[in-house]
């Protein structure tokens, strides 16, 4: 359309302009003119519009003219930048936490570039990220880092971890060290599983399962939160990634190393614009030039809690059933100890309930709305609440260094753990008369479900399954499992076949949810 149009409209402008004023205002309709009579002018016409998809292409037209007795005439015909061809996520209120991301959009892009030029010429605010390179100021080499950082040529990134804090990344990532399960589950969909050198405890149980390619080659880096340090540094990591957000002696210690806390700890299913997982697997996209994989995943992310938020939200909270979000700790572990475990507003395990349609019974205590993760009740509390249902949430291989029962998960297909587990718990005498004991309505459920690199969302789906099995006829859990595994993690591995992740397992129509199909109840 536009490129002739315009040279033709430019050129209708000019014409006018020598030829007498009367057709000016028809070139378009959104054109404004202003006309004046003065002694001498300038006439400048300026036209400008932007065509992407996938290139830019600007075309101005400016004709400075000198005319006795004529004129000022100023047409400005501007359209808005069209949409970029590269795939994006619509999330309201999310801003990518990458400097060199000047617009405060999803991602790094032309746009950016666009914008810092306009910073550059003073027509709109400068924003904390337009100063891609950090120095301070904002000029044409915050151009140059975006163009590289577009380009996977930067020499360095400056992100905001997971904490908020500036951190600069040396590029390119070569040699990585991964915390826990979500770190290593991350590598794999950034499909940077071929860099990762050690993992610590957790996912070096697993390392057959997450890198079957070379198990053997993987270094153990042990307890993530006592590493000898020495030993680390022997492995010439450039990066380690961490789970916990307490950086500071680590970055002491590991001089050299880009030790990056990427935030995975903090989905958020309710309102997915602050999660901080989903700013956790943008930042990696960059630091691992695989943005647009990034962006697919989270993509992918996002459609499945539309798909359940949308019949969920509507639903009167009385087609709510009440829950118990609880954990394989205290009482349920120890039959001595007197106090359970719920969760507040702000774990995982209360928005993957809520998301799934369910009705925490913890959201009338006082520390609902806390800072504090979990909340500490006892088991008179629970039957007063008298819950419809009941989640246990359980960890095999901890971040702390330590494997616990009931064995589950990629590497276990007997689930004779999880039964004796499951028979152990709803025979606790303090438990015996609540609705969700005395109907089976107990559930165990695999720590992958809140703590792997889905960001909770693993767990909303198998939640929305069982809490919501009438509006989620349509909705497999396994299914969508299975996609986790094959087109993300990219592994030969058939849930049909392996792995232990719920106990008791749905069956449905002879299908077997959560455990192998060979399971019999
Ligand atoms: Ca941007
Ligand atoms: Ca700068």
């Amino acid at each position: 359309m536009e490129k002739s149009w315009i040279i033709a409209a430019a050129l209708a402008c000019i014409a006018a302009i020598l030829f007498g004023l009367t057709s000016v205002a028809q070139i378009s309709p959104s054109a404004t003119t202003t006309v004046r009579e003065v002694t001498t002018v300038t006439v400048t016409t300026t036209l400008t519009t932007t065509v992407t998809q996938p290139t830019i292409i600007t075309t101005t037209v400016t004709q400075p003219t000198t005319i006795t007795q004529v004129t000022t005439l100023t047409t400005t015909v501007t359209q808005p930048i069209q949409e970029i061809s590269r795939p994006r996520f619509t999330l309201g209120g999310f801003s990518l936490e990458v400097y060199g991301n000047a617009n405060l959009d999803e991602a790094i892009d032309e746009r950016d570039i666009i914008y810092i030029q306009r910073i550059i010429k003073g027509e709109v605010n400068a924003t904390e990220f337009a100063d891609a390179n950090r120095d301070g100021k904002i000029d044409e080499k915050d151009i140059e880092q975006v163009r590289s950082i577009m380009n996977n040529k930067a020499s360095f990134i400056w992100i905001l971890d997971g904490n908020g804090e500036p951190v600069k990344v040396s590029l390119p990532v070569k040699r990585i060290g991964a915390e826990y399960l979500s770190n290593v589950e991350l590598m794999r969909i950034l499909r940077a599983q071929d860099r990762v050198v050690a993992v610590d405890f957790a996912p070096y149980q697993l390392r057959h399962f997450y890198f079957p390619e070379r198990a053997d080659k993987i270094v153990n880096l042990g307890d993530m939160n006592k590493p000898d340090y020495e030993f680390v540094l022997g492995l010439n990591l450039d990066t380690l990634f961490t789970f916990s957000p307490n950086v500071a002696e680590k970055k002491a210690k590991l001089p050299g190393v880009n030790v990056v806390f990427l935030g995975l700890y903090w989905p958020d299913v309710v309102e997915p614009a602050k999660s901080r997982f989903i700013q956790g697997v943008m930042k990696a996209g960059y630091i691992l030039g695989e943005v647009d994989r990034a962006i697919d995943y989270v993509n992918w992310l996002l459609s499945i809690m539309d798909r359940i938020k949308t019949r969920t939200e509507t639903l009167p909270e009385q087609e709510k059933p009440t829950v118990l979000m609880t954990a394989m700790v205290d009482y349920l572990r120890d039959p001595l100890k007197k106090t359970m475990r719920t969760y507040a507003l702000i774990d995982p395990l209360s928005q993957m309930c809520i998301l799934a349609g369910g009705r925490p019974i913890a959201s009338d205590l006082p520390g609902w709305l806390g800072k504090s993760y979990f909340i500490t009740v006892d088991p008179e509390w629970v039957l007063t609440k008298n819950p419809s249902y009941m989640f246990v949430h359980t960890v095999r291989y901890t971040y702390g260094g330590v494997a616990q029962p009931p064995e589950y998960g990629y590497d276990v297909n007997d689930i004779s753990s999880l039964r004796s587990t499951w028979e152990d718990i709803i025979s606790r005498p303090l438990l015996r008369e609540v609705n969700a004991v005395k109907s089976k309505n107990v559930y165990i459920i695999a720590g992958d479900f809140r703590n792997n690199a889905m960001g909770s969302v693993l767990g909303s789906v198998y939640l929305a399954k069982i809490l919501q099995p009438e509006l989620f006829k349509d909705l497999n859990p396994k299914t969508i499992h299975q996609e986790y595994i094959t087109k993300w993690l990219g592994l030969n591995y058939d849930l049909n076949q392996n792995g232990t992740f719920l106990y008791p397992p749905l069956v449905i129509d002879s299908e077997v949810i959560g455990a192998p199909q060979t399971y019999r109840g």
